[in-house]
């Protein structure tokens, strides 16, 4: 029964071309430090194998720190590392796969087929294949079937699965009569439950650290027991910066900036966001510089977005003598006698009856 470490994408090296030349040195440095988290947690779970599904690297080099430290991480490691190169770091004679004196543990699949590897005091068998150019069209788990004896059969993969692609296309149908126990993938970014094809589970952990606002929220690995019966594996967060979208809504009635503060998460200093703010502002807009300077404390690096509206005045129109100005009447003796709760509901309904009465788009609030 051997406990797994499965992880995948951490793209080492990536360029985070969106950031500052510094901060995009330190983001990468903070790519390093999930190798040490890695190896950490691999010693804290006493994991037999660590199961790496491609894009290890985000290209074909890598930096020398990057190089040590991933040496130097794997080998303080005890477990079995298995890697299956992916599209982004395919396995060539010049890729670092080849050219770095990797530690006695670590298994490095590199042939387009299928190599099995034996682990007999685990009781499995690791298979895996490697991506050998940036595109396979094919599949290796076509035709492949795993044998019924006894041991716990895994593989390793980089690859989309249930999908047309030209990045190593998986067929579920395949997967059910792979005889495989646990199918390992990486390729997607975003964490999968895991899922079943017949009597095989399968899984993608996504990316362990987000890299813009397109893998955003917590991020990490899997980890659990694979057992010819079924697998129990559960998610660990590894990342040190999550990515979040967050939209803000303004009102008119108090000033943007306390709004901002008030709408802040008091837990995101060592994360990067995008705020949006959205609802009604003065005709001049608002002041950006002034409400980042004021967000900036909250965040590790923070961006703001101003997609307000103009605000207007709502009952301009209340004295005209035609259904718009009825229609105002009506609700603004119903919003003086009201408590502040039913005010904003009101003024909700005034703008949603403005939008209909005066051809506007349908009114969001
Ligand atoms: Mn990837």
């Amino acid at each position: 029964m051997p406990t797994i470490i499965h992880a995948a994408d951490f793209h080492l090296d990536s360029p985070f071309d969106a950031l500052p030349p510094a901060l995009a040195m330190e983001r990468r440095e903070e790519q390093r430090e999930l190798l040490h988290r890695l190896a950490l947690t691999a010693e804290e779970l006493r994991a037999d194998l660590i199961l790496l599904s491609g894009d290890l690297f985000d290209g074909s080099d890598a930096y020398l720190e990057t190089a040590q430290t991933l040496l130097r991480a794997l080998s303080n490691i005890r477990a079995n590392i298995f890697i299956a190169p992916g599209n982004h770091d395919y396995w060539s004679s010049r890729s670092p796969y080849a050219a770095l004196s990797w530690p006695d543990n670590v298994h490095i699949f590199h042939t387009a087929g299928i190599e099995s590897v034996p682990i007999p005091e685990c009781g499995c068998v690791v298979h895996g294949a490697a991506f050998t150019s940036p595109f396979r069209d094919d599949c290796p788990l076509k035709g492949f079937h795993a044998p019924e004896d006894g041991n716990v059969h895994i593989m390793v993969l980089h690859g989309d699965m249930g999908k047309h692609s030209r990045y190593c296309p998986i067929d579920p149908v395949d997967v059910a009569a792979s005889g495989l126990h646990y199918l390992a993938l990486g390729h997607v970014h975003a964490r999968s439950p895991v899922g079943h094809e017949g009597p095989t589970a399968w899984a993608y952990p996504g990316c362990p650290e987000g890299r813009g606002f397109d893998e955003l929220g917590e991020k990490g690995i899997l980890a659990g027991t694979i057992l010819t019966s079924g697998v129990n594996l559960r998610f660990i967060p590894l990342c040190k910066r999550r990515y979040e979208i967050l939209t803000i809504p303004l009102s008119g009635n108090n000033p943007p900036e306390d709004q901002l503060l008030a709408a802040l998460p008091r837990d995101a200093v060592q994360d990067i966001y995008r705020l949006l703010l959205t609802g009604e502002s003065g005709a001049e807009g608002l002041d950006l510089p002034a409400l980042h300077t004021a967000a900036a404390p909250f965040f590790y690096s923070v961006a703001l977005y101003d997609q307000t509206r103009i605000r207007r005045d709502l009952w301009a129109r209340a004295d005209e003598d035609t259904l718009t100005g009825l229609f105002l009447q009506q609700l603004r003796t119903r919003w003086e006698s009201a408590l502040d709760a039913d005010r904003t509901i009101i003024e909700d309904a005034v703008r949603f009856g403005l939008a209909a009465l005066e051809n506007g788009e349908d009114y969001r609030p």
